[in-house]
């Protein structure tokens, strides 16, 4: 099929043409996502040539309802190719938004209407992946909030986009990455934002309960994180509440949040105006420095933490360990020299990594069989095994997963969609095969993932 034919051929495609801007306010379950260029001030001066949903600002947080129908219409005006994918939903696989797996490539002036009802409730963000290395580094990556349809208790809540960009003095885009950097752990940021911003402040009311929605949205960069001058503790993870008391991160033992992952806190603003709470990095040769502040405006409003109950689980199936079939899977080099194909989707020109010894060809295959089949329903433990030194967050479109165990280290009992692997560490994680589709398994470190660590898991 032809990629028009397929566009097309879809009658809901087809009937969103001409049906004008819809508005972006928060919580609008129907939504056109203008896919543009755009300019924003990320130094001193306005760099130009980001991609964005907005002329003139990062992209919009977007707002949905558990359990509640989304529907969002992406219209591309920009000469090169896209396709939006939503990481961490668990919608069906046409939704998805992978390119020739579940969709065609959404070309110039044209518009994909995605249509999807959230099972889950949480911190989730969407970014392209078609021209996945370009956009993203350009600034194409947003976060998305699912909320619960109970009162959770926060009297307010603070989304922080961390993003690093690689601009030189004067403001414009470095090329997003380098052939050694695609070999090895990836190729770094220079400019270090929350939200776009380098020195982030946000107002909050003094003595009240904020809930901190912090996602890594980056490129490549995998942030060492901890808060300061806060009391606050870890209620969800890549989107699902913690079940257990998750030790909060120290200046000595930052959180490691890999490409792609998602962390809540419940936060109690400092008591006393003009105190802030605050969100800090650790940047490999510099100090540590303040990646967000929280800061508290007029009387305190005096909540305690413990006023909060917990989060309700979302319903995402248990897998049973005493049925589950074993499959393994080895992250490593590739033994292949060669080039994936361009498609419409981009190339980097390098095959560097494989997954069980192969490269990930190219978005633009046909006949490339899946890594594994899974029968719909099914319980299974997908070993994981990183035969290289560099770290990789591992994600699994579709399915949420739980992870087990590792040879390295003691992994806390968490709902995910996306693992980071230290060097040389094995880790089983279990799932429930409870989505059919064809769904991408492949690195976050998106020159990892162009380059070939990636592929898919079928479910049938
Ligand atoms: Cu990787």
């Amino acid at each position: 099929m032809k990629r028009r034919e397929f566009l097309f051929g879809s009658g809901a495609a087809a009937s969103v043409m001409g049906l004008g801007g819809l508005s972006l306010a928060a919580g609008d379950p129907a939504q056109e996502l203008v896919l543009q260029s755009a300019s924003y001030r990320l130094l001193d001066q306005l760099t130009t040539g980001m991609v964005s949903l907005s002329p003139d600002a990062p992209p919009p947080v977007l707002y949905g309802q558990q359990g509640e129908a989304m529907r969002l219409t992406v219209r591309n005006t920009l000469p090169d190719y896209t396709a939006m994918h939503w990481h961490g939903l668990r919608i069906p696989n046409e939704m998805d938004g992978v390119p020739y797996l579940t969709q065609m490539p959404i070309g110039e002036d044209e518009s994909f209407v995605y249509e999807f009802t959230p099972p889950d409730a949480g911190t989730y963000w969407y970014h392209p992946h078609c021209m996945t290395m370009d956009q993203m580094a350009h600034g194409l990556t947003g976060v998305m909030v699912i909320a619960e349809p109970e009162d959770s208790g926060f009297d307010g809540e603070q989304v922080i986009n961390l993003r690093d960009f690689r601009l030189d003095e004067d403001g414009a885009f470095l090329p997003a990455y380098t052939a050694r950097g695609a070999a090895r752990a990836g190729t770094f940021g220079n400019v270090q934002t929350a939200n776009w911003q380098s020195e982030a402040i946000y107002d909050h009311a003094a003595g009240s309960l904020v809930r901190l929605r912090v996602v890594n949205t980056d490129t490549t960069r995998i942030y060492k994180l901890h808060l300061e001058e806060a009391e606050a503790r870890i209620i969800a993870w890549d989107g699902h509440p913690v079940e257990i008391d998750v030790s909060m991160p120290t200046a000595a033992e930052p959180l490691l949040m890999g490409p792609g992952q998602r962390v809540d806190f419940a936060l109690r603003m400092p008591d006393d105006e003009g105190q802030s709470a605050a969100l800090v990095g650790k940047f490999p040769g510099q100090k540590h420095r303040a990646m967000a502040q929280l800061r508290a405006t007029g009387q305190s409003i005096a909540r305690d933490l413990r006023e909060l109950r917990p989060l309700n689980s979302n319903p995402a199936a248990r897998p049973d360990l005493n049925q589950a079939e074993l499959h393994e899977f080895v992250f490593g080099w590739t033994p292949e020299g060669g080039a994936p194909n361009d498609g419409f989707c981009g190339s980097l020109g390098y095959s560097f990594w494989s997954i069980n010894r192969t490269p990930w060809p190219g978005d633009a295959v046909q006949g490339t069989g899946p890594l594994a089949v899974l029968e719909r329903g099914k319980s299974y433990v997908l070993r994981l095994r990183n035969e290289s030194p560099n770290l990789h967050p591992i994600h699994l479109h579709g399915l949420a997963f739980v992870p087990l165990k590792s040879n390295l280290r003691k992994l806390p009992p968490l709902v995910t969609d996306t693992v980071l692997m230290l060097k040389d560490e094995i880790i089983d994680i279990a799932l429930v095969a409870d989505n059919p589709g064809d769904w991408a398994f492949h690195c976050h470190v998106i020159e990892h993932q162009k380059t070939g660590l990636a592929g898919f898991i079928r479910v049938v």
